[in-house]
């Protein structure tokens, strides 16, 4: 009977345009490392590309791809905007990144493992007048390298760039692995304007992602590990930043948990990846180095606090 309502139901809700938006979002496709930008009446979701081929040893990432959607639900396929080896200086490694626009150019920050003149993990800048690319190397070489930073002797320590643009025009860029850091940059977005400073987070890990909401700037950031994503609050993109706690537990297989926090038309989404994909037809399942992208909606307590995510299956389904 459940089958055959199923059955009957499908077809219906197809033909009305309400497809069911399900977590994972994309079952076709490994995405990890989601970064959302909002732009126009048009989300645009950028994502890793994982392709391990076997989910024991270690990422294989060498792309990055990108979605779009005009109500969270409905998602179209863009395909890779650009692969790490476009930076000519890179060896590899698409791991995360961060989209954003000003004054009609779009600026695609990475990270990329730097060729051998300068060791380790590094953060590159690429731009485009269009959000789905193709995108170009806009510097002609790394943003920032791991000779810069000394407070860890990680090499992968200068990773996961996300940008905060101030009204006022000025731009930070935040990453790190172990030790959060930020800087502000130059007007043109493509070089350091300043020293590289620490930044005080408990239990830091990665993926740092700054927005604002009314009057609070909100620091969000992978902690521990396996990874819960937790998050701070400041009255100042300079801190100092107030721990609140969790806002995301351990996602289920995945040992990363890599949020990207957006509002859309009126409403807040916490986009997130997991490594829920289920075998099928032949294909590999999810885990931790084949993630998938995930989104939830975000809510905000009267005082400004968030409340904690609660992850699902249904996605964002369950609230249309
Ligand atoms: O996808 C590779 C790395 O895993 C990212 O840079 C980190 O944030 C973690 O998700």
């Amino acid at each position: 009977m459940k089958n055959k309502l199923t059955a009957l139901a499908l077809p219906l809700l197809l033909s009305s345009g309400m497809v069911a938006a399900q977590n994972p979002l994309f079952t076709d496709v490994f995405t990890a490392d989601p970064a959302a930008l909002v732009h126009k009446d048009t989300v645009y979701l950028y994502t890793g590309h994982d392709v391990a081929p076997n989910n024991d040893i270690f990422f294989e990432m060498h792309d990055w791809l990108a979605f779009s959607s005009t109500d969270m639900v409905n998602w179209k396929k863009h395909g890779p905007i650009m692969k790490a080896t476009d930076f000519k200086w890179a060896k590899g490694d698409a791991w995360a990144a961060h989209m954003i626009e000003r004054d009609g150019t779009f600026y695609f920050f990475t990270t990329v493992r730097h060729d051998e003149t300068k060791p380790g993990f590094a953060i590159g800048v690429a731009t485009s007048k269009s959000p789905t690319g193709p995108f170009k190397d806009a510097i002609g070489h790394a943003l920032v390298t791991n000779d810069m930073t000394t407070q860890t002797p990680n090499d992968w320590d200068d990773i996961d760039p996300a940008i905060y643009i101030e009204e006022n025009g000025d731009a930070y860029l935040f990453f790190g692995n172990l030790v959060p850091k930020y800087v502000k940059l130059s007007d043109d977005l493509l070089s350091l304007d300043g020293e590289i400073k620490t930044i005080d987070l408990p239990n830091f890990t990665e993926a740092l992602w700054v927005h604002k909401k009314d009057e609070y700037y909100y620091v969000s950031y992978a902690c521990e590990f396996p990874e819960k994503i937790c998050y701070s609050m400041s009255k100042s993109i300079h801190g100092p930043w107030q721990y609140k706690g969790i806002l995301n537990e351990i996602a289920g297989n995945s040992e990363t948990n890599h949020q990207s926090i957006i509002e859309f038309k009126g409403k807040s989404y916490f986009i997130y990846h997991t490594g829920a994909v289920p075998p099928k037809d032949g294909k590999p399942s999810g885990g931790r180095f084949r993630r998938s992208v995930a989104i939830e909606p975000l809510i905000y307590n009267d005082d400004g606090t968030l409340q904690r995510i609660i992850m699902t299956t249904e996605g964002l389904s369950k609230d249309k």
